[in-house]
């Protein structure tokens, strides 16, 4: 562990890894090998890989020019690497057939909103400030607009929070309530939120 300088705030470093992936690549941080700690991984736009940290090389090629949506939507433990084209609505999740859900402005916020072990088709949209949760057919506003997605479990309930991050005010927006999500909703079967 060290400590190091960020925009005048002084930081610690935790752990360090060298350098790792591209100019134009994604984060696309999750478990890819379901040990429990979620890995350094990043997707890359213009050819469709996935590079994952400690794995060499490239592991998995899916869609390109998409946005990396991981996520572990059969409740394994381990996450699929999943692409959401805001251009067509479409989700392309391994092993599964593609399917439509979410708008064209939207960005994807996957995440277990509802604990039970199973991560949830999500989106956000800037533009409104909505959120889109698959099994839920009335999107709800949280977070305000032109934000960035970054659902987590803030208060280790075991349940993901809806939050935004709003570079406009450099403010972080977590919700302090829980939306009820059914816990036999099926991950990816999409409501509609079409644009
Ligand atoms: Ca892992
Ligand atoms: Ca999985
Ligand atoms: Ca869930
Ligand atoms: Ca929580």
């Amino acid at each position: 562990m060290c400590a190091c300088i960020v925009d005048g705030v002084k930081v610690r470093v935790l752990f360090f890894r060298p350098s790792y992936g591209g100019s134009g690549d994604y984060p696309a941080v999750a478990d890819y090998n379901g040990d429990g700690i979620d890995d350094v991984a990043t997707y890359r736009p213009s050819t469709g890989e996935w590079f994952v940290g400690g794995i060499p090389g490239v592991v998995y090629v899916s869609v390109t020019n998409g946005i990396p949506a991981p996520g572990d939507f059969d409740g394994d433990g381990i996450a699929e690497f999943a692409v959401y084209h805001p251009s067509t609505r479409t989700w392309y999740i391994p092993g599964r057939p593609s399917f439509e859900f979410g708008g064209s402005s939207d960005l994807p916020a996957v995440a277990d909103y509802n604990g039970d072990g199973i991560d949830e088709v999500a989106t956000y949209r800037p533009s409104t400030g909505e959120w889109f949760i698959g099994g839920i057919g009335t999107p709800f506003t949280f977070g305000g607009t032109n934000g960035r997605p970054a659902p987590a479990d803030y208060d280790g309930d075991g349940k993901d929070d809806f939050a935004v991050y709003l570079p406009s005010i450099q403010q972080w927006l977590i919700a302090p309530y829980s939306v009820s999500v059914p816990r036999s909703a099926s991950s990816i079967e999409p409501c509609e939120a079409s644009s």
